[in-house]
């Protein structure tokens, strides 16, 4: 069960990273390499979705991904055509930092009878969108503003709404390729009021400087995505990151 393994690791403090595969923005051999990459240690989920892909690329790529890695696959859905059995679980996310009703109920109506038909693990996440210095492609296909990123106050107060309404998770996300990565500051707030639900940080994450900064900050979990398909041999440094980090 995947939630039990993020819940695990965040009652442990132990920090765990994810790797995010774009098929918009890989190929089949980037995607080889990241999963050997993976296969070193250090990596405990692959997560899969993107803006623009479809159901055909859904198939082809999460074979491919089933084919050369051993880490659980989770679903990280831009649209209701990216879900599939081939995964081992799906980030049901509510986009609450935003006011698009179809990404709070409408498109989750639609998506529900085929998530059953799945048998996938679904995992109620309260998705905040924080403004990442330039515009993104989660802002712009989702028809939504950012919580301003310094206003973390904000960002605190959506996630125990979203906690209240019963999610299981909080992901803060810069949108892919963000300028800024969410701020430990803004982190920090968000631990603060949602002590017992794992937190997941992504968008614009490309050292290990920030990876540490980030779990430092009160992350349980990272994703990374864009720079590692710039420079797949980044893997490798985050994954010491995880492994060597010690938070009180
Ligand atoms: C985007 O959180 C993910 O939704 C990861 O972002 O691609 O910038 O690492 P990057």
């Amino acid at each position: 069960m995947i939630y039990a393994s993020l819940l695990n690791a965040h009652k442990r403090r132990e920090k765990q990273l994810a790797v995010l595969i774009d098929p918009d923005k890989t190929n089949r051999q980037a995607i080889i390499q990241l999963c050997e990459l993976a296969g070193q240690g250090g990596v405990s989920y692959f997560l899969w979705g993107g803006s623009l892909v479809n159901e055909i690329q859904a198939e082809y790529y999460l074979s491919l991904l089933r084919a050369h890695t051993q880490l659980p696959i989770i679903l990280f859905p831009g649209s209701i055509y990216q879900l599939s059995a081939q995964a081992d679980a799906l980030l049901f996310l509510s986009m609450i930092s935003g006011r698009n009703p179809e990404l709070l109920i409408g498109q989750h109506v639609l998506a529900a009878p085929r998530i059953k038909r799945m048998k996938l693990e679904v995992i109620a996440t309260s998705y905040l969108y924080i403004d990442g210095g330039r515009p993104s492609s989660v802002g712009y296909m989702s028809n939504t503003q950012p919580i301003p990123a310094d206003k973390p106050e904000i960002a605190r107060a959506t996630a125990l709404a979203g906690k209240y309404l019963g999610h299981k998770i909080v992901y803060l996300d810069a949108g892919s390729g963000a300028l800024n990565p969410v701020s430990p500051e803004m982190i920090a707030a968000v631990r603060h009021e949602t002590e017992d639900l794992p937190l997941i940080i992504g968008g614009g994450i490309r050292t290990p400087a920030q990876a540490e900064q980030a779990f430092t900050a009160g992350a349980d979990c990272i994703v990374v995505g864009n720079s590692l398909e710039e420079d797949p041999q980044l893997l490798p440094l985050l994954a010491e990151v995880v492994k060597g980090i010690t938070v009180p």
